[in-house]
């Protein structure tokens, strides 16, 4: 199994007595946890089994159930010292990009990623326009002018996801109760299949640890 130790059910210390509490609320009173709990705040470490911290993997979570979504918020990608901060981004399908450069040399970025085919062309300072990742996928970022400047946006038909840091977290606040399906994704899986996916129930704030092996 790609992601050791997500099997349903199986949860951290931290969590077991808020899920066991919540499932005998939902015995008494069924159906009221949903909207009986508020939204949630999850936090997931992410490491690959020889302990390294997965900087860059993307959890997300996309709910079961069609429920209206928020709206997606504005997020931006700057370059500087010509590199892309941040080298990799998660948003929500039809996210507003803004493409900041604050060098002083000018960037040409782009993309042939059939998740959003794009270039901003040669240019300094903020570009006009944003721009919107309307379709789910992974998109790679590129500049014509300097080769070594490379990107990832990962779009996602949901709100609630996140990047994990150096130290290999992952934080998702509020994340409204119920049932969801997790995906994770790394760099490193560029090109590869999706690592299997997991249910997920959530009903309170959650702190888990998960091993996933990217090379399988
Ligand atoms: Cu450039």
């Amino acid at each position: 199994m790609a992601l050791r130790g997500m099997a349903v059910g199986e949860y951290g210390t931290t969590n077991r007595a808020r899920l066991t509490c919540s499932r005998a609320l939902c015995g008494v009173v069924a159906g009221a946890c949903v909207s009986a709990a508020s939204a949630a705040d999850l936090s997931f470490r992410l490491a690959d089994p020889q302990g390294r911290m997965l900087d860059g993997a993307v959890v997300s979570l996309l709910p079961l159930r069609g429920n209206a979504l928020p709206a997606p918020r504005p997020a931006h990608i700057e370059q500087v010292d010509k590199a892309f901060h941040p080298l990799v981004s998660v948003v929500q399908v039809g996210t507003a990009v803004d493409f900041p450069n604050n060098d002083r040399v000018r960037h040409h970025v782009f993309s042939f990623s059939s998740a959003k085919v794009f270039e901003l062309k040669l240019y300094a300072g903020r570009p006009a326009q944003p721009v919107v990742f309307d379709k789910p996928g992974v998109v790679v970022l590129g500049c014509n002018i300097h080769d070594r400047m490379l990107a990832y946006v990962v779009v996602v038909e949901t709100p609630w996801s996140a990047v994990a840091g150096t130290d290999g977290l992952a934080r998702l606040r509020g994340v409204p109760a119920g049932e969801y399906t997790m995906q994770v994704w790394h760099p490193q899986r560029l090109g590869k299949p999706d690592l299997p996916a997991r249910a997920l129930r959530v009903a309170g704030d959650l702190s888990e640890s998960l091993v996933v092996d990217l090379k399988q």
